[in-house]
């Protein structure tokens, strides 16, 4: 899936449901749904939140008593993780302690709502396994604090009183409760009896509190999942829970299942930006929740343009204050919170409700940033926010083909600005004077479609064919045109104008190049496709059903390491299985599987293999690698294809786990078609 698709169709969706530019051939898109929303529902739901682009994230907790300092011991760089080292019977102290007599709902919301924030996530329960309300599941809680009040709740009527949305953080990891585990090196509680089942129903009748005693709650933010797998936090089961109980509620990444949207957290993502939502989280000095040691307070310009930055990429940015043992937000937050709050008053409008640049790539815009806003028919916005400011009065957009109807100061909407299409791009004539150092808004507003420069990008469902393949190109402004050629040559303006998608036979590799009014303004881009022959079948009688497996057990890191490991003569454990189980391991980590047998194939084609696994795996068909996903990682898919004839087709599936959870899926399907998991009818043994 190419990654402009993805950017345009979500700028689509955050441009209140109206299409623009966009009606050239591109792939389709995946279901985007967890929950098995259509497109449209799933759009509606994600709504608010793709308009919104800036919320408040607050960690707060005992964490922020002790401020990363308790009994004369030291924390790292996050405050919440003191805990880590210490006894709970220790760390549970602080608990007589917790008294923060000056926290003030209505004071943080309404500093979230100055800084033009419009969500707010709060931890409702960290690692360190204290729940912030009152909750009936846990008597670690709150009320048996001196304070005995209930944080979560005057955040909610506060939120409410504001019309700011609140969301509640939730950490999966949890030191303190016994039937959590792994359990941490100073803990020297048994594991005897513990059990994570029970562990998973009190996540849940946890979730159902804070699900159906505080109103509306527009997020769910998991964290701390990477000890075990979806399967064993139950992760479908939870999500569906929280969907029943509040069906608006959108749900992050970190249960162990991808869900509403990405989290990466304390960067930006530089070329990597993820073809879904997401949001990054960041802290303003370097702790999240309130370390008195971290001073290294983030200036407020950075902060400004890292939401310019975060908005240009179509992400979210959840920035985090960690307030303090006597709920204070710390003067340094605020501060920053208000500079901000000051910027957005001026120039909220390029933030909220916008949607990723235009261009390719932040390197299109050198000075800044650009953000766009779809207004009604044709008539378009685009914010250029400008970091460095050009000294000669000449800001220079360069991959832009039209001259903007209007160019003005977003802080000065009455000053026209001078703008001139070229051979360069536009250029603008601003001020000598920069009117914000942390970042100035220029808007061009245009009434016609906006050009803006892009090389062709290739839609294939292979690169190899065994017969006839269609092949689209595309480019996500319908101003250009894209000439092509088949014969090696350079495309210029009198090369085949495409028009619709190409039909090859043969191999061939496809030259194009984008031209606006004639002129060239793209690189020439190749793909090659080739013609193969498919893999002859396999000879094979009388197969039976199931895989052969042989099952180790070592702390492997590599495929390489394990498949070392098999050749040597390592002890084993091997039998039959229905398909790809991770069902006969007899531990849960440090183990190595791997899968052997033959795969039915329906018909002569190329046909795409996915895997998803955690960690390391590697596939092949025949002798082809089709899919490589080997190292330590969370659950990822890794595809890839492969020409086959119809008949038995050898097939083996190399699988470690490292630590934590443990995933394995594999799906398949007719290259282009939509992908299937392999049943175990496909799967087969030689006689
Ligand atoms: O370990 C936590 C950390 O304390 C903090 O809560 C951040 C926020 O995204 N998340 C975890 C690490 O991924």
């Amino acid at each position: 899936m190419s990654l402009n698709f993805w950017r345009r169709a979500i700028w689509v969706c955050v441009c209140s449901g109206t299409v623009l530019m966009c009606s050239c051939a591109s792939p389709p898109a995946p279901s985007p749904s967890p929950f098995g929303e259509t497109k449209a529902q799933h759009d509606a739901r994600m709504g608010w939140w793709r308009e919104a682009r800036f919320g408040m994230f607050i960690h707060w907790g005992l964490y922020a008593e002790h401020g990363n300092e308790l009994n004369g011991r030291r924390g790292g760089r996050y405050s919440e993780w003191l805990v880590q080292g210490i006894p709970n019977e220790e760390y549970e102290k602080l608990v007589d302690r917790f008294n923060p007599t000056e926290f003030d709902a209505d004071a943080i919301v309404r500093l979230a709502q100055q800084a033009g924030m419009k969500y707010i996530v709060i931890t409702t329960k960290h690692h360190e396994g204290f729940s912030m309300w009152n909750s009936e599941s846990n008597p670690y809680n709150v009320m048996a604090t001196p304070w005995r009040r209930d944080a979560m709740k005057e955040m909610a009527e506060a939120c409410r009183r504001h019309d700011m949305r609140l969301g509640w953080y939730y950490s999966v990891l949890d030191w303190h409760h016994p039937d959590y585990l792994p359990r941490r090196k100073v803990d020297q509680r048994s594991v005897e009896g513990a059990d994570y089942n029970r562990y998973v129903e009190f996540m849940k009748a946890q979730l159902t509190e804070l699900l159906t005693s505080y109103g509306d709650i527009a997020v769910v933010w998991f964290d701390g999942d990477w000890e075990k797998g979806p399967e064993q936090h139950r992760s479908r089961e939870i999500v569906d829970l929280i969907h029943a109980l509040q069906p608006r509620t959108i749900v992050n990444n970190r249960i162990g299942l991808p869900m509403d949207y990405d989290t990466p957290e304390q960067r930006i993502p530089e070329d990597d930006i993820p073809q879904r939502d997401w949001e990054t989280c960041m802290t303003i000095n370097s702790s999240w929740g309130y370390n008195k040691f971290a001073q290294d307070w983030k200036p407020s310009a950075e902060l400004i343009r890292h939401l310019a930055d975060i908005a240009s990429k179509g992400g979210n940015f959840l920035l985090n204050i960690g307030p303090d043992g006597k709920g204070r937000v710390t003067p340094q937050d605020t501060e920053r919170l208000r500079v901000i709050g000051k910027w957005m008053e001026v120039n909220g409008e390029s933030i909220h409700g916008t949607g990723a640049t235009v261009f390719r790539s932040s390197a299109s815009t050198p000075w800044g940033r650009c953000t766009v806003k779809k207004l009604e028919g044709n008539r378009t916005r685009l914010y250029l926010h400008v970091f460095d400011w050009p000294k000669d009065g000449k800001l220079v957009v360069p991959e832009l083909g039209n001259t903007p109807a209007r160019t003005s100061l977003l802080s000065a909407p009455g000053s026209a600005l001078e703008a001139t299409a070229g051979n360069d791009g536009v250029v603008i004539q601003v001020p000598q004077a920069q009117p914000d150092p942390a970042n100035s808004v220029v808007v061009l507003e245009f009434e016609d479609p906006v050009a803006t420069y892009h090389a062709p990008q290739f839609d294939a469902p292979a690169s190899e064919m065994i017969g006839p393949m269609d092949i689209a190109l595309f480019t996500p402004c319908d101003q250009l045109e894209i000439h092509y050629t088949l014969d090696g040559s350079q495309p210029t303006s009198t090369s085949p104008l495409y028009a619709k998608p190409l039909r090859l036979t043969d191999t061939t590799t496809i030259k194009a190049r984008s031209f606006y009014q004639a002129r060239a303004v793209s690189e020439v881009v190749a793909s090659m496709y080739s013609r193969v022959a498919p893999r002859p079948a396999e000879g094979i009688e009388a197969p039976r059903p199931g895989l052969e497996y042989q099952y180790v057990e070592k702390d492997f890191k590599t495929v390489a390491e394990l498949e070392a490991y098999l050749a040597s003569d390592a002890p084993r454990t091997t039998g039959k299985v229905a398909s790809f189980d991770l069902g006969s391991r007899e531990r849960d980590e440090n183990f190595g599987m791997v899968f052997s047998g033959l795969i039915r194939i329906p018909k002569d084609g190329v046909y795409r293999f996915e895997m998803t696994c955690d960690d390391g795996a590697q596939l092949w068909v025949g002798d082809k690698l089709v899919a490589d996903g080997d190292g330590l990682h969370g659950p990822e898919a890794f595809s890839g294809t492969v020409a086959l004839s119809k008949g038995l087709q050898p097939l083996r599936l190399v699988y470690f786990n490292g630590s934590g959870g443990r995933f394995l899926e594999a799906k398949w399907a007719l290259a282009g078609r939509p992908l299937a998991p392999v049943e175990d009818q496909s799967l087969a043994l030689a006689e």
